[in-house]
């Protein structure tokens, strides 16, 4: 692990992409799990209540480092340590999210808008004094559309961008050991593309029989793939599946939507100062913030 001079992003990028390839982990990456990384360090975030969101980097700490949606995302975490500890002038808050954007772009999808300015939160206290309770914000797969609508509206995005933001499942895979679903969605799962969208219409998706969580499952290829009730709720639900055929037919306008909706969530509660910063003091006043 290299050091970098602070300030260098464009170094910590190159450092990330260094960490990326690990053979025997997975499918050989571990760019699917810092995406995953990044949005539920972001995916927090209510627009009502302006709390939650990835400023403070706050899964360092329980509860959220113990809330169960998160189960497994302490593997990202390690991963990511040893750039953070060659490099500790970059907040936590911004690796995690600048790692995410940089994955998906190695990954060979779009290049994600991404800014600096976040910072940490200097320990559990502050995190908790500063935040609120924000527990059980990220999504349930074994629910259906209304409660993708009430996450997602939530932090303040539509459906367009729903479904958009939905084609990360192009990567990546399920773990019995960590939400109990099983399995990948689509056949390459350590290279953006569309193809979970043309799957998720081309294929005949069926209850999987077995001791786990309900899911649905279909052999590609001699592969065998899987879909989580919450994404079969996209081709199921009237204004949603318009949005999938679209990104199914046109991965150009896919790789655009999920460019701007991925820098959306990466954005959520981040809210700069005049010189960029985004602090952790509510008000000017709080005396646990960073
Ligand atoms: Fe997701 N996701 N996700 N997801 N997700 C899981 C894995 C990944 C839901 C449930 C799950 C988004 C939206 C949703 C990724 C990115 C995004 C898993 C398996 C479940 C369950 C976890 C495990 O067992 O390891 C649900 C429900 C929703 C919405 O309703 C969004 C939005 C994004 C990013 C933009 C990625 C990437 C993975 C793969 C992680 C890995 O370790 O391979």
């Amino acid at each position: 692990m290299s050091t970098v001079p602070k300030g260098d992003y464009d170094g910590i990028r190159a450092e990330v992409k260094k960490i990326l390839k690990r053979p025997g982990y997975d499918d050989g990456s571990i760019g699917p799990v810092l995406v995953r990384l990044a949005w539920h360090a972001s995916g927090t975030y209510s627009a009502k209540e302006k709390n939650g969101g990835s400023n403070g980097a706050g899964m360092r700490f329980a509860p959220e480092a113990s809330d169960g949606a998160n189960a497994g995302l302490e593997h990202a975490r390690e991963f990511i340590d040893p750039i953070h500890k060659a490099n500790p002038w970059i907040s936590y808050a911004d690796l995690w999210t600048l790692a995410g954007a940089t994955a998906v772009e190695a990954m060979g999808g779009p290049k994600i808008p991404w800014k600096p300015g976040r910072t940490d939160f200097q320990s559990e206290v502050a995190a908790t004094e500063y935040r609120g309770n924000i527990d059980n914000r990220l999504p349930d797969a074994a629910l259906g559309a209304q409660h993708i609508r009430d996450i997602f509206y939530r932090m303040g995005f539509n459906d367009q961008e729903i479904v958009a933001l939905s084609g990360a499942h192009n990567l990546g895979r399920c773990h019995s050991d960590r939400s109990g679903f099983d399995g990948p969605w689509v056949v390459n799962p350590i290279r953006f593309s569309n193809q979970y969208f043309k799957l998720l219409l081309t294929r005949k998706w069926v209850p999987r029989q077995w001791d786990g969580p309900f899911q649905y499952e279909a052999i590609v290829a001699g592969t065998r793939l899987m879909m989580l009730p919450t994404d079969i709720a996209l081709i199921e639900d009237p204004e949603f599946r318009p949005w999938v055929e679209k990104y199914a037919a046109d991965q150009q306008l896919l790789f655009k939507d999920f460019a701007a909706a991925f820098g959306k969530l990466l954005e959520l509660g981040v809210d700069r100062d005049g010189t960029g910063v985004a602090h952790l003091v509510k008000g000017g006043g709080c005396p646990f913030a960073a």
